[in-house]
């Protein structure tokens, strides 16, 4: 699971290291000033430049006159400390001047600035668009480092990748937990007061649909509630069967009829069925396509009207990448989702569209799935997703 965006987010913090080695190594040949001042020479000489040239050699001469005498001072004093027979140990603590600078190094703070955040932040938004998060949340990530960053004090010894990777789970979690919703204790209170509670499944073929109903009807079901299944995608060919075989094997009763069938009647009946047998909860099956978008719309838009259904959930697949993402905006702003399923999530090198599919439609993600048995559904949590991105 996100092989990928684990193996790049390794390197940006190798990247971001080295960076950092090289301007540490700047920063301590700063320190070594004094010695510096005698190396530095004029430039060859142009005419137009002549005076600025000799002002430059003037302040040479003084800081080297300055230097010089310091370091006469200093000798002086280690003279001085001689003549008194003083201990030896005490000369190397004045000329141990080496080894104070470099704990005053260590001790100092450097100042994050807009310049550093300018060499890293590019190669970060590089890697999250090819881990499939959308560009408009790459743009709020980015924007959020950049704000939260610039002006930090960092201790030389603390390691800028450990801030920035630190201060990016932050973000992340935080764009998670915006929509933050949970399912359980909805749909608890949701029966209480009215049961049966009517739940639609939406999305494109092939993406997991009828597995995640039937791995929700399991979960459910172990929660003790009691469940039937509503054949609702009438359109494809073998998709009421598909759905009959899950049905089967959970032990749960499934409302058809023909293919072609209009699936808001099939939903309707599921819902009379569940009110007269006491049943607490129906998931309904959808169409993944018709003939044209717009009559899939369509029949969605008829469904909701006629099932009234207490919650649309959409579902896709997070190996999709931004088509998922897509999908999941045009599928909110045309028949409106309440939440959503990702599946797949074992299958997915990356795992952008489980951060950006919550940021696009504003509604949660609910689960994810994780593989192909019944058990394989998570209920989706934004720690889950950090540690699983960005632990080992
Ligand atoms: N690896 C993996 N496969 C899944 C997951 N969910 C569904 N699938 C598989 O995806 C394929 C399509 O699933 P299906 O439920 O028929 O999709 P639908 O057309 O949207 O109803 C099937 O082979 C499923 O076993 C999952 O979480 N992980
Ligand atoms: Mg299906």
């Amino acid at each position: 699971m996100f092989k990928f965006l684990k193996e790049k987010l390794k390197s940006f913090r190798k990247k971001i290291e080295e960076i950092e080695k090289r301007e540490e190594e700047k920063v301590e040949e700063v320190e070594k000033e004094p010695a510096k001042v005698e190396e530095i020479r004029p430039e060859p000489v142009r005419v137009e430049k002549a005076e600025r040239v000799e002002k430059a050699v003037e302040r040479v001469e003084v800081e080297k006159a300055k230097v010089e005498k310091k370091v006469e001072e200093k000798v002086e004093e280690v003279e001085k400390v001689e003549e008194k027979g003083k201990l030896a140990s005490k000369i190397r603590g004045k000329i141990g001047f080496k080894e104070k600078v470099s704990t005053l190094i260590l001790k100092r703070e450097v100042i994050i600035d807009e310049k550093k955040l300018d060499d890293i932040l590019p190669e970060l938004e590089m890697i999250l668009l090819e881990s499939d998060v959308a560009f408009e949340v790459v743009e709020e990530i980015s924007a959020m480092l950049r704000e939260r960053l610039v002006g930090r004090r960092k201790k030389i010894g603390e390691k800028l990748a450990d801030i920035v990777i630190e201060e990016l789970k932050i973000i992340i979690k935080e764009i998670l937990d915006r929509n933050k919703f949970d399912f359980d204790e909805y749909l608890d209170k949701l029966v209480a007061e009215r049961k049966p509670v009517n739940i639609i499944f939406v999305g494109v073929n092939g993406t997991g649909k009828t597995t995640t109903i039937a791995k929700l009807a399991k979960r459910l079901m172990d929660r003790g509630y009691s469940v039937v299944l509503a054949a609702g995608d009438t359109f494809r060919a073998g998709a009421i069967e598909q759905l009959e075989e899950h049905a089967k094997r959970l032990g749960v009763r499934l409302i058809k009829h023909k293919a072609g069938a209009d699936p808001a009647a099939v939903i309707y009946d599921a819902i009379v069925h569940a009110e007269s047998k006491g049943i607490d909860i129906v998931l309904a099956d959808t169409a993944g396509r018709m003939h044209t978008k717009k009559n899939l719309i369509d029949q969605l838009e008829k469904i909701k009207r006629v099932t009234e259904p207490d919650m649309t959930i959409f579902v896709d697949e997070s190996i999709a990448g931004n088509d998922a993402v897509e999908r999941a905006r045009m599928f909110n702003e045309a028949v409106g989702i309440d939440g959503s399923i990702l599946t797949k999530l074992d299958a997915d090198p990356k795992g952008g569209t489980a951060i950006s599919v919550s940021y696009v439609t504003g509604k949660p993600v609910l689960f994810v799935g994780v593989g192909q048995d019944y058990d394989d559904l998570v209920k989706f949590d934004s720690d889950w997703l950090i540690k699983r991105i960005f632990e080992d």
